[in-house]
């Protein structure tokens, strides 16, 4: 039996890792991965931040190259890799489909949990357009993460002659508290949603570098966080349970599997 088959967790959920980024903790990220025992692995965006790779200063060493081995190991081992890229790795989008030995691309994914429950597993940049107004402030930083998310070489040189190297929208949202509380619930509406639409139990995305995991009417509202300051993951445990896990293994929230739904009892047969 495969190391997969036994795993720890039936489901691992990672996204928003950005390596290439000098602010990628790849180091934390490998060691994570290294002693991961997972049946399914779910990359779900911004793993790969192209747009670092395709600058000059992008940061690629030893600790990058060993996450990229690690998928590798996991995939070997059994775990199958579901990547569903987000908008920092947009470009890959253009193989979703694609279906290789334990390893998929998709736009969007679903996870079946334990209990039966449905999951839709997607970035969350769809969500932008809905999330995006309000005040000046938040426009404005909107549309400069925007501009430097597409590469725009003229915000990218005014972002270095003002000394920005990085423009995070979590330290965005950090700087704004309340609008950055609205904007993160007009996102979470948003996703759960869409995934309410689709009939589905609930969402696991990221994008917006706030890790969660909560119940809102009924639905299951996962953000797996991201490997530039949260370093976070989210896992589907062997007994079902949701658990948002801290890089070092620790617990940040838990959302318990339901029993499963009991077998309708069977009619009597007519005679
Ligand atoms: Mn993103």
């Amino acid at each position: 039996m495969s190391a997969a088959a036994v795993a720890r967790h039936r489901a691992v959920f990672v996204s928003d890792v950005h390596l290439g980024s000098k602010n990628c903790h790849a180091a934390e990220l490998a060691a994570f991965l290294d002693g991961l025992q997972a049946r399914r692995l779910y990359l779900v965006g911004d793993i790969v931040d192209l747009w670092w790779l395709a600058q000059r200063r992008a940061a690629w060493g030893a600790d990058q190259h060993r996450v990229v081995e690690c998928l590798h190991e996991l995939a070997r081992a059994g775990t199958e890799l579901i990547y569903v890229p987000g908008n920092h790795d947009r470009p890959i989008r253009r193989f979703c489909g694609l279906v290789l030995p334990n390893m998929q691309v998709r736009r969007r994914a679903i996870h079946v949990l334990r209990d039966g429950r449905r999951l839709l597993v997607t970035h969350g940049d769809d969500y932008d357009a809905i999330t995006h107004f309000g005040n000046f402030q938040e426009r404005f930083g909107d549309w400069l993460y925007d501009r430097i998310l597409a590469g725009n070489r003229l915000t990218n040189l005014a972002r270095r002659r003002l000394g920005l190297r990085y423009w995070s929208l979590a330290d965005f949202l950090k700087s704004q508290s309340g609008a950055a509380e609205r904007y993160i619930e007009r996102f979470v509406h948003a996703g759960l949603g869409d995934a309410r639409r689709r009939g589905l139990d609930g969402i696991v995305c990221g994008h917006i570098h706030r890790a969660a995991l909560r119940e809102v009417d009924g639905l299951v509202y996962a953000n797996d966080g991201d490997w530039v300051e949260s370093l976070s993951a989210l896992a589907e445990d062997a007994a079902g349970d949701l658990v948002l896990l801290r890089h070092d293994g620790g617990e940040l929230a838990r959302l318990p599997g339901r029993a499963p739904v009991a077998a309708a009892p069977r009619l009597a047969q007519a005679a």
